[in-house]
């Protein structure tokens, strides 16, 4: 669903504008969160500007340190993590943040701010170093604890369903953020020399099928039969393409705009799956569930799954309604 206000205006329109639009088809709203959304593309500005010039600065590789999900973290993960708190907590209306780069929940100090924010600052790790796109995904919430105390554990365990919106900022061959306030889907193009983002792209409905279909195959072997004869018969239908990035944004975003099918299925050494809960697949499956796609985990709707962990892991298939139709059936029939 579209707003008319969001309707009536042109491809072309700058993203401040266009929020500050969309704003007004909100009753009693009060420009809280657009502004956060503005600071977000602020910070996306900045680390874009950092990933394109980072063979010529000394920020490419390890930066010596795991983060709390045991995985190296990259000079970038650790730059776009402290831009993006920095421009979080300066815009002023978040309480509390939690990234993928920290253990805890980050506590602003900013106690009247009324939303929370999960964020995976920088994802595709294993291809910063190697100009392949990367990207940041998001989450908001409005927060539960009340107004005027720090941020809590409860604020984050809200569930996929109660995110106010979600996006990404795919760093690729251009620069697109693409986002949902749960009224459709939009997606922006940033131009370089202007330094703004332009909506390029209005009311993303995905293809209701396609023939893309993204997964690791050097986990194969490990897979349970539903997936691999799901597999096996993408492989035979007419047409079919194996395109996987290794960059979950790029995979995503690709295979939303032309159709198709994004598996990460559980593997021996990630039973519970690879992607992250808060700051992954909940923000994915808001906008597929937008734009007429589906997301699951094999048994349910990732939106409904009861968070208990703010890095919890979740096995996730998002894709083209009609393919993850298929893949259900397969996974439930067993
Ligand atoms: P990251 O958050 O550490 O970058 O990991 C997430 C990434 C996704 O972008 C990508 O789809 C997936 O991990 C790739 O995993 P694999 O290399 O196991 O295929
Ligand atoms: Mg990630």
């Amino acid at each position: 669903m579209t707003t008319e206000s969001t309707l009536a205006l042109p491809v072309g329109t700058t993203l401040d504008r266009f929020i500050m639009r969309q704003q007004e088809s909100f009753a009693y709203a009060k420009g809280e969160l657009s502004q956060l959304l503005r600071d977000i593309a602020l910070a996306s500005k900045i680390v874009g500007r950092e990933i394109n010039r980072a063979g010529l600065t000394d920020i490419t590789g390890a930066f010596g340190r795991d983060n709390i999900q045991g995985e190296s973290q990259q000079k970038l993960d650790v730059i776009a993590n402290i831009r993006f708190k920095r421009a979080l907590i300066n815009g002023g209306e978040v309480c509390g943040i939690l990234s993928e780069e920290e253990d805890d929940i980050i506590q602003t100090n900013n106690y009247n701010g009324k939303y929370v924010v999960a964020i995976d600052p920088l994802d595709g790790s294993s291809n910063i170093d190697v100009n392949v796109s990367i990207g940041t995904i998001f989450s908001i919430y409005r927060r539960v604890s009340p107004i005027g105390t720090p941020a809590t554990f409860e604020d984050f365990m809200q569930g996929g369903r109660r995110q106010a919106a979600a996006g990404y900022i795919l760093y690729g061959s251009s620069t697109v953020m693409v986002y949902t306030t749960g009224k459709g889907v939009n997606c922006f193009t940033y131009e370089n020399s202007l330094g703004e983002f332009f909506f390029s792209n209005a009311n993303i409905q995905m293809p209701v099928t396609g023939k893309i279909y993204s997964i690791n195959d050097a986990y194969y072997d490990e897979f349970a039969p539903s997936i691999k004869s799901f597999i096996a018969d993408m492989r035979v239908s007419s047409g079919a393409m194996a395109r996987y990035i290794g960059s979950l944004v790029g995979d995503f975003h690709r295979n939303l705009l032309k159709g198709g099918i994004y598996l990460y299925p559980p593997t021996q050494k990630a039973k519970e799956g690879k992607l992250r809960l808060l700051y992954e697949c909940y923000p994915l499956a808001l906008i597929l569930e937008q734009a007429g796609g589906r997301a699951i985990d094999g048994t349910q709707n990732i939106l409904d799954i009861v968070p208990t962990k703010v890095h919890q892991r979740c096995v996730a298939y998002l894709g083209s309604k009609n393919l993850i139709d298929d893949l259900e059936q397969r996974v439930l029939n067993v």
